[in-house]
């Protein structure tokens, strides 16, 4: 009996999943040259400007949804972009050129080159706010934890959900003093705290491999666009994830009425966030727990990749040696 042929997904095409390695792989390396030098925004245009350049010789016709770096004025591959050689798939890109530019320009673990490509109109296209967050790894009952419960109840419900006590429960969140108060609650819970300084999207994507990582959950505000991010990589992983615009003033709230945000108080979940088919691909900066820094050789540079795709839920890790034509 004659085998049927796979068909050919639809949304985006699985061979640009080798595409995007590429470009995060250039957006990582411009961003490398510039590591430990103190400049945070030379280091994130020269990733921006790398993923730029190589996004726009793919064939695909590309419009940017989530592009980082309005909040703090940094430079970005600005929202409504069009980029591609304007042929073949429509899709939605969502970047991060340089995730931890701070991270970067101290030379500190963990800054990263990061986007997500996926099926025109599945990223939520969000303005470069706050976003509230939740995320906790795969193989839980749905609706486990919510970002509307108290944090004990959400560490209570995790713990119970592993079959240990919540002191064998550890919460990844970002170290600023708007968490004061979470972290005080998280802790009376019983249940252990690990701060990091910047890269919130490693640090949900930590919650998929808890055993691994040691992080059970990631709670608290980071950014909108990473949490976009995040959740395009959740999809693909498993786990769960929700996340809340932080819509606080009156220009923040026309902004995102401008982009199409009808609920300003909507509780979004992971399919909110990124449906579709999706792919995401990153690129170690500087070392990190998630991958390896870019390193210079006299002879070649050598990346850590890391792809994920959310069709097949495929996670593959590339190791790149770079020859020729970087310099
Ligand atoms: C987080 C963090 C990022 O922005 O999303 C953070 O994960 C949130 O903003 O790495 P604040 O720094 O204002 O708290 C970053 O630090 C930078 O994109
Ligand atoms: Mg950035
Ligand atoms: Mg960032």
């Amino acid at each position: 009996m004659a085998v049927a042929p796979k068909s050919e997904p639809r949304g985006v095409p699985r061979t640009l999943a080798l595409e995007l390695a590429r470009v995060t792989e250039r957006a990582a390396i411009a961003a490398a040259r510039l590591r430990g030098k103190g400049d945070e925004k030379a280091a994130d245009q020269a990733a921006v400007d790398a993923m730029r350049d190589e996004l726009n010789g793919l064939p695909i016709r590309g419009t940017v949804v989530i592009g980082e770096g309005e909040r703090d004025q940094a430079p970005m591959l600005f929202i409504g972009e069009q980029l591609g050689r304007g042929e073949g798939p429509e899709v939605d890109i969502a970047v991060d050129p340089l995730e931890g530019t701070t991270l970067c320009a101290k030379d500190m673990p963990g800054a990263i080159a990061v986007m997500a490509m996926a099926e025109r109109g599945s990223l939520l296209a969000a303005p470069d706010v706050y976003m509230q967050k939740i995320a906790i790894g795969p193989g839980y009952p749905s609706g486990l934890v919510d970002l509307d419960a108290s944090p004990a109840d959400n560490i209570a419900a995790l713990a119970r959900a592993k079959g240990v006590e919540p002191d064998q429960i550890t919460a990844l969140i970002l170290d600023r003093p708007r968490h004061a108060g979470l972290i005080a609650e998280v802790r009376a819970a019983g249940a252990a705290v690990r701060l990091i300084s910047d890269g919130d999207i490693a640090g949900i994507i930590f919650t998929a491999s808890p055993a691994e990582t040691g992080i059970d959950i990631y709670l608290g505000t980071g950014a909108a666009p990473e949490g976009v991010l995040a959740a395009a990589a959740m999809r693909c992983i498993g786990g769960q994830m929700q996340g809340r615009l932080i819509l606080d003033t009156p220009e923040r709230r026309r902004r995102a009425a401008e982009m199409g945000i009808e609920d300003l108080n909507r509780k979004y979940d992971l399919v909110d966030l990124a449906s579709g088919d999706v792919i995401v691909a990153a690129t170690g900066v500087t070392d990190g727990a998630l991958l390896r820094g870019v390193r210079f050789r006299p002879d070649r540079i050598q990346t850590e990749t890391v792809v994920y795709r959310s069709e097949a839920g495929t996670v593959r890790r590339i190791l790149g040696e770079h020859r020729r034509g970087l310099s």
